[in-house]
């Protein structure tokens, strides 16, 4: 509890077995629960989670939207928090991001990586990729955001049926800010925080996933 707020924290996991253990211990006292998917691993991700006292949700359909569909629901908080199995984001600043939603009413909270803290955290084609699907995001939906592909959010879950979330992968992550930004109903906003190296093997194709992210923009604005 934080603030007299329930806090649920959702990851969503696929082979995240070398990081798990160590993001959940990592966070504050503050967390009531703490929801990982299993995004079909094959190796002990779920069984590391549960043994750190974790609930487990399993989801078959391959993509980090589909583990996202599957694990937001099942978050029982008043606020939820993301973020990735790989120690990348800051769990210690926890506290902070949901003292600030609170503080200023804010309902749907992204992060921002940028400007960059430790350099070595995100490889430069990784820079330039995000750099362009930032701008993406501005052009076809004019908000700018300083980050549009942070994994980790702070919300009210409230609004989670609000949303309309129709992304299996990584587009998700946009998909979410941009339907936040979209509803006059949802306040949004967004804070900066650290990001740390990733543990753990590299799962994002990069060009892929890039192309992917830019069509995904395309078609959801003129659907
Ligand atoms: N890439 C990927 N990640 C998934 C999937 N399902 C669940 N995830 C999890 O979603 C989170 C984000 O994926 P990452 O591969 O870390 O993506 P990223 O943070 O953009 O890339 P990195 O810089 O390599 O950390 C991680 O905790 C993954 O384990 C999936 O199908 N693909
Ligand atoms: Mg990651």
């Amino acid at each position: 509890m934080h603030r007299n707020l329930k806090i649920s924290v959702v990851i969503p996991c696929y082979n995240e077995e070398a990081g798990i253990q160590q993001v959940i211990r990592s966070l504050p006292a503050c967390v009531d629960e703490v929801v990982v998917v299993d995004n079909n691993s094959t190796d002990r991700t779920s069984e590391i989670a549960r043994a750190n006292g974790a609930a487990v949700v399993f989801e078959k359909r391959k993509g980090y939207g589909a583990a996202y569909k599957a694990g937001l629901p099942a978050a029982t908080g008043d606020i939820t928090v993301t973020m990735d199995g790989d120690l990348t984001y800051p769990a210690e600043q926890i506290e902070e991001l949901v003292g600030y939603l609170v503080d200023r009413d804010i309902d749907f909270l992204s992060t921002s990586r940028f400007p960059l803290k430790n350099r070595k955290s995100m490889n430069f084609t990784n820079k330039i990729g995000n750099m362009v699907l930032t701008l993406a995001m501005f052009v076809f939906y004019g908000k700018h955001v300083k980050d549009s592909q942070s994994g980790m959010w702070v919300f009210r879950t409230s609004i989670l049926p609000k949303l309309d979330l129709t992304s299996d992968g990584m587009p998700f992550s946009e998909e979410i800010k941009i339907e936040a930004i979209r509803n006059k109903e949802i306040r949004f906003d967004e804070y900066h925080i650290n990001y740390h190296e990733r543990v753990g093997e590299v799962k994002l194709e990069k060009w892929k996933d890039g192309f992917r992210n830019l069509l995904f923009l395309a078609k959801k604005k003129f659907r």
